[in-house]
C-alpha cells in the first residue's frame, strides 16, 4: 500500500523536473508598458527596458501578440527634420548597457489594434530573442499622463 502511494507521487512529480531545469534567459525585461490609446486609434506602441545580464550580445528578433493584427519592431529617425518611424529587423541588446524602448525611440509597434488600449489593463506579448529564445511579458497600459514621464521624448506616434 505504502509503495503504491510513493510511486504515484513520483509519477506526479517527474513531469515538472524538465521545466525547472530550463536555462534561465540572459535577458531581463523591465517595466513593459504601453500608452492608453484614443478610441479611434488604429495603432499603438509598447515600450520596455531590455537588460542583458549575460556576456554575449543578444538580439530581439520579433514580438507577437493577440493585441493587434501585426506587431513590428520600430525605431524613430529624423529625416529632413521630420520624425519618421522605420521598421527594424532586430534590436541589439548588449551586456552592460540597458536597451530602452521608449516614446520617440525604439518601440514595439502594434498595428491594427483589436480594441483600444485602456489604462490599467494588461496584455501579453511574446518576445523572441536570438539567443535567449522566446519569453512572454505582460504589458501594462498607462494613462495619457505617461507622456510626462522624464524619459519621454518628442511625442508623435501616428
Ligand atoms: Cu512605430
Amino acid at each position: 500500500m505504502k509503495k503504491t502511494v510513493w510511486l504515484l507521487l513520483s509519477a506526479l512529480c517527474i513531469p515538472f523536473t524538465p521545466v525547472l531545469a530550463a536555462e534561465p534567459g540572459a535577458i531581463q525585461i523591465e517595466q513593459p508598458w504601453a500608452r492608453e490609446s484614443p478610441p479611434a486609434a488604429a495603432n499603438g506602441a509598447a515600450y520596455m527596458t531590455l537588460v542583458n545580464i549575460g556576456r554575449e550580445t543578444d538580439r530581439l528578433l520579433s514580438a507577437s501578440g493577440e493585441v493587434a493584427e501585426t506587431v513590428e519592431l520600430h525605431t524613430h529617425l529624423m529625416e529632413n527634420n521630420v520624425m519618421k518611424m522605420r521598421k527594424v529587423e532586430a534590436i541589439e541588446v548588449a551586456p552592460g548597457e540597458p536597451t530602452a524602448l521608449r516614446p520617440g525611440g525604439l518601440h514595439i509597434m502594434l498595428i491594427g489594434l483589436k480594441q483600444p488600449l485602456a489604462a490599467g489593463q494588461t496584455f501579453p506579448l511574446t518576445l523572441r530573442f536570438e539567443k535567449a529564445g522566446a519569453t512572454s511579458v505582460q504589458v501594462t497600459v498607462r494613462g495619457k499622463d505617461a507622456a510626462a514621464m522624464p524619459d519621454s521624448q518628442p511625442k508623435h506616434h501616428q
